[in-house]
């Protein structure tokens, strides 16, 4: 969301003396001790001194642990173990080795004078990652390590950005340091950072680097003088703790990166529903009339969201008492829970220190606060004015949040709220920087209430399906002025906090005597200083660490303290949660969408590339875009392929500023029919996407694909950004172009099958042109050699498309065989029964097997199998309860 920050173009001094950084001396290594999984080593500074950004650490030491067969982890860390590493409270770390170094597929090998290392894989000696071409780097404020790349290396994460997916490897920069980041720009730090990439070679796989530092930092891809090129990682802080994944197949890298910082949280059935938000819904009749709309337009609706706007005066736990009355959000929740549909709320991290605003005051007697040097609260400015920040990684921090979540959305007296949404949490304030008094800023530009909505009982306009209190005044209109507010006070009152644990140990808090605002070594952050635009670095935490090093990682703790939230009110239930700032590990905890982007084609493709990034890299399957953009003026056939597109990636949401123009679907009658086409079709494959999100969470493979993870030795696909595979089957190949009716994309060597026509397509490792497509129409073609469970139907919830029948489409590969697979559940129960149930068809029967723990009453009603000669179908009802097959008789 939301204010624009004004474009700080800055240019931040990050060119350095370099005479100075060449003369540091690096590090001779030595006591090289060999252990069961790999080896120790003392590394100690092999000259004077050069201090280029703050003082070189004289004495380090070097573990090497072969962890797994296909995972090696490296750590260069201060002999005195104070410098700053990632506390496992954030992530914890994987079990720590038991696999003997010779049976790794990596090998490491070092160079004791100077220091340097490799990594390598063990059968063809391939080399993945030499440090040797710069020395290493290791001080209080600056932390340099610089790896040589191939020519033209193919390196995709290291997100968030907005950049190809492929990234550049001349002369760029990725900047990790969350930031709000109103229209995405190009080339400059976003929301997330996620200090992991994958490399993949034609001839040698895929392997990953994951950096686990959460400290800001530049990785800078150039090349040397003699042109050889490089990765170089400068961060201002922590320790180098490295990971390597031996790959070989690009999603095993996914997969092994996962066992490092945990698998994705599995999303309830429901949320891969269809949802709209918008900022400026200004009262709770225009979320039901929202809902109603879209019912009387014929356009399935699974979720409403409530932005800000449902806020006393932007503050988080309190209802407007006027335009969003207590008594009538609890009457919205119902009767959308009797519609099968789901309410989603904002909270915001940014707590008003309105003395009279009780949420706030509870959390000062807990503690929850980010604090001072003198206990006082930590202060700056956000949506409601002066806030104070809660530590979310604290214990006190997070239990006052459960507690809070607890009393606003208790489903007796509160909000029986399905998910919530999480903003501002890079963290994102107001106050521009260290000179700003939050009370000053706060007081210039605090916004009362919206003078032009003022509140009104109802929309003048029937709502059908909606009660009595949401129809125009036909003598039943209540007074809504009663503040629904005071609700809250019993239980306030009840509420005791629980004796607090002590807060986590962790010992590597950090160096003393660094400069926290302005540190010698730059990184190019596009909001300026460390500290302007959000929390201020020097801020210490409840376990004693410093928001200068943990400041990547706010996002992820709220998201956690969000999730434990909603498992207290729903213990057994899988939450939902949305999130704009992620770190590395978020993807346990929550879903994410890519943020403020612009109602423009150009974002419209950008979606593309974000969310490979995050499914396939990242670690975050549940992924989207505001569908037809936030910022500006939607235009009407950009919509229109907009919800088309959308409809093919995990999360989908229409999401729109307050600036906006109005941007749902049913507005314009062609975005109506290209929304009600592509749900239909979303609808009939959401098992087969619920599928891949099992398989996401469970074995850590993508949800969705990009080309060359299906075709590794196909180098055409290396670099395409523009079409994907919405899980494993389904090639989406999107009109690009602005305005455009045609589109060029390209079939790998392979069988595929239109997915409108079923008709089958000769892929050959060849661009092919798409002329004429429709403005309600996306080419989509199933791949040859899986089958995909369809229901027969669509439906317009979620709740009623479970009552469908299957149809099972088989779509042969070239050697005539394929294969797929179902998983079932009831969609939201964790740990409930469950059923996963594969497919295989060896070309004359296609057989059922696999587990079948849930009952799920439904049945196979038809069997498609496709060639090249058209299509059999094959009626019959097969019970998904049980093992089958079926024989054409052809
Ligand atoms: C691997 O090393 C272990 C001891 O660390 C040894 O027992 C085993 O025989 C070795 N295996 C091979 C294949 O060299
Ligand atoms: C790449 O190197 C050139 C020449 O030294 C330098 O001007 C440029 O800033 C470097 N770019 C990055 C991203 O480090
Ligand atoms: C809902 O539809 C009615 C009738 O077309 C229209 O007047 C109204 O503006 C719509 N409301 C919203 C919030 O889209
Ligand atoms: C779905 O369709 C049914 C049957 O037409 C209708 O009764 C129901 O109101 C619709 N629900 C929604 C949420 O549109
Ligand atoms: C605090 O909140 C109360 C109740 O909403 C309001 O009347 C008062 O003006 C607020 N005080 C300040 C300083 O904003
Ligand atoms: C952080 O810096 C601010 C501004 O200089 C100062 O007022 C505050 O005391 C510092 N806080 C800590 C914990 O050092
Ligand atoms: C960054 O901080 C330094 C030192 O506090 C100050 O001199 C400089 O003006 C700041 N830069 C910006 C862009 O605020
Ligand atoms: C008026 O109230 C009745 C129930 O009391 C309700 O059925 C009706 O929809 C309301 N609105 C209009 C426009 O009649
Ligand atoms: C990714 C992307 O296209 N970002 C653009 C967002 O919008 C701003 C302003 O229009 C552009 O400068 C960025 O390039």
């Amino acid at each position: 969301m939301k204010k624009s920050l004004q474009s700080l173009a800055l240019v931040v001094a990050t060119a350095v003396a370099a005479s100075v950084v060449e003369d540091c001396p690096g590090y001779k290594a030595s006591n090289v001790v060999k252990t069961a999984s790999g080896l120790t080593a003392d590394l100690k500074l092999a000259g004077d001194p050069c201090d280029a950004f703050g003082q070189d650490i004289p004495d380090l030491k070097l573990l090497v642990e072969h962890q797994t067969e296909s995972r090696l982890h490296v750590i260069i860390y201060d002999a005195d173990e104070q410098v700053y590493q990632v506390p496992e409270s954030y992530i914890p770390r994987p079990d720590p080795s038991e696999h003997p170094s010779n049976r790794s597929q990596l090998a490491f090998s070092l160079n004791e004078d100077p220091f340097s290392f490799q990594v390598t894989r063990r059968d063809s000696g391939d080399v993945l990652f030499d440090t040797s071409s710069a020395q290493l780097i290791f001080e209080s404020q600056y932390v340099r390590l610089r790896t040589s790349l191939p020519a033209d290396a193919n390196i995709y994460g290291l997100g968030e950005h907005s950049e190809p997916y492929r990234l550049p490897t001349t002369d760029y920069r990725r900047t990790l340091w969350n930031s709000d980041a109103a229209w995405i720009p190009r080339n400059q730090n976003l929301y997330g950072s996620h200090p992991v990439y994958l490399e993949h070679r034609q001839s040698g796989g895929s392997h990953g680097v994951f950096l686990l530092n959460s400290n800001g930092m530049d990785i800078n891809f150039n090349h040397t003088d003699s042109g050889e090129p490089f990765l170089e990682y400068n961060t201002i802080g922590g320790v180098l703790d490295y990971y390597f994944f031996d790959g070989p197949d690009p999603s095993a890298v996914s997969s092994q990166y996962a066992d490092v910082i945990g698998l994705p949280a599995m999303m309830p059935y429901w949320s891969l529903g269809f949802q709209q938000a918008k900022y400026g819904y200004w009262d709770v009749n225009m979320l039901a009339e929202v809902a109603a709309n879209y019912t009387a337009a014929d356009i399935p609706l699974e979720v409403i969201w409530a932005d800000i706007d449902y806020m006393d005066r932007r503050k988080n736990f309190v209802t407007d008492p006027e335009r969003f009355p207590m008594d009538k959000m609890r009457e919205l929740v119902d009767t959308l829970h009797q519609r099968h549909q789901y309410l989603i709320m904002m909270l915001d991290p940014g707590m008003s220190t309105n003395t009279s605003y009780e949420p706030y005051l509870r959390g000062l007697e807990a503690g929850a606060y980010l604090e001072n040097e003198d206990g006082s609260p930590f202060r700056g400015v956000q949506w409601p004015g002066e806030v104070v920040w809660p530590d979310y990684n604290s214990p006190e921090g997070k239990e006052w949040w459960v507690q809070e979540m607890s009393i606003f959305f208790d489903p007796e007296t509160g909000i029986d709220v399905d998910g919530v949404w999480n903003d501002m949490n890079e963290v994102a304030q107001f106050c521009p920087d260290i000179q700003c008094d939050p009370k000053q800023h706060a007081d210039d530009t605090n916004t009362p209430p919206d003078p032009e909505h003022p509140p009104r009982p109802n929309t003048g306009r029937p709502i059908p399906g909606f009660p009595d209190s949401f129809q125009p005044d036909n003598g039943t209109a209540r007074n809504h002025n009663s503040n629904n507010n005071n609700n809250n006070n019993e239980n306030a009152r009840s509420l005791e906090y629980r004796q607090q644990e002590d807060a986590p140990r962790w010992d590597k808090k950090g160096l003393p005597g660094r400069d926290f605002f302005d540190p010698l070594y730059k990184i190019s952050n596009h909001l300026g200083n460390i500290s302007d635009h959000t929390v201020y670095t020097n801020v210490t935490n409840h376990d004693g660490t410093r928001q200068y090093d943990t400041h990547n990682m706010y996002g992820l703790a709220m998201v956690k303290a969000t999730r434990a939230g909603l498992l207290a009110r729903r213990p057994n239930k899988r939450p939902f949660v949305l999130t704009r700032a992620t770190f590395a590990g978020s993807g346990a905890h929550t879903a994410h969408w890519f943020g403020d982007n612009e109602s423009s084609w150009e974002h419209y493709r950008a979606s593309i590339t974000q969310m490979l990034g995050f499914t396939s890299i990242h670690q975050m399957p549940m992924v989207g875009t505001d569908v037809c953009g936030f910022n500006g003026e939607a235009q009407e056939l950009m919509c229109a392929r907009w919800a088309a597109l959308a409809a093919f990636m995990p999360f989908m949401r229409n999401h729109a500023d307050i600036s906006a123009p109005v941007q749902e679907f049913y507005q314009w009658e062609i975005v109506a029919e290209s929304a009600r086409k592509a749900l239909a079709a979303r609808y009939r494959l959401l098992d087969y996407m619920y599928t891949a999100m099992y398989r996401a969470s469970t074995e850590g493979v993508p949800s969705v694909n990009p080309l060359f993870f299906l075709y590794p030795s196909d180098p055409a696909t290396f670099g395409i950004d523009t079409q994907f595979f919405f899980g494993d089957a389904v090639l989406v190949s999107p009109v690009v172009e602005d305005d455009a009716q045609s589109v060029e994309f390209y079939l790998p060597d392979d069988v595929f099958y239109d997915f409108w026509t079923l008709e089958a397509v000769r892929g050959r490792g060849e661009t092919v042109t798409r002329d004429n497509v429709d403005w309600t129409d996306i080419p989509v073609h199933i791949r040859g050699g899986t089958i995909v469970p369809l229901r027969s139907e669509s439906a317009n919830t979620t709740t009623a498309l479970r009552e469908k029948s299957f149809t099972l489409v088989v779509a042969p590969g070239l050697d005539g065989k394929a294969s797929g697979s179902l998983f079932l559940d009831d969609g939201e129960t964790i740990g409930g029964d469950s059923s996963d149930i594969s497919f295989s068809w060896d070309g004359s029967e296609l057989r059922a097997g696999g587990e079948f723990g849930y009952e799920s009453g439904r049945v196979v009603e038809a069997v498609v199998v496709l060639s090249a000669d058209g299509k059999e179908t094959i009626e019959g009802e097969w019970s998904l309860d049980g093992e089958f097959t079926v024989k054409p008789s052809s």
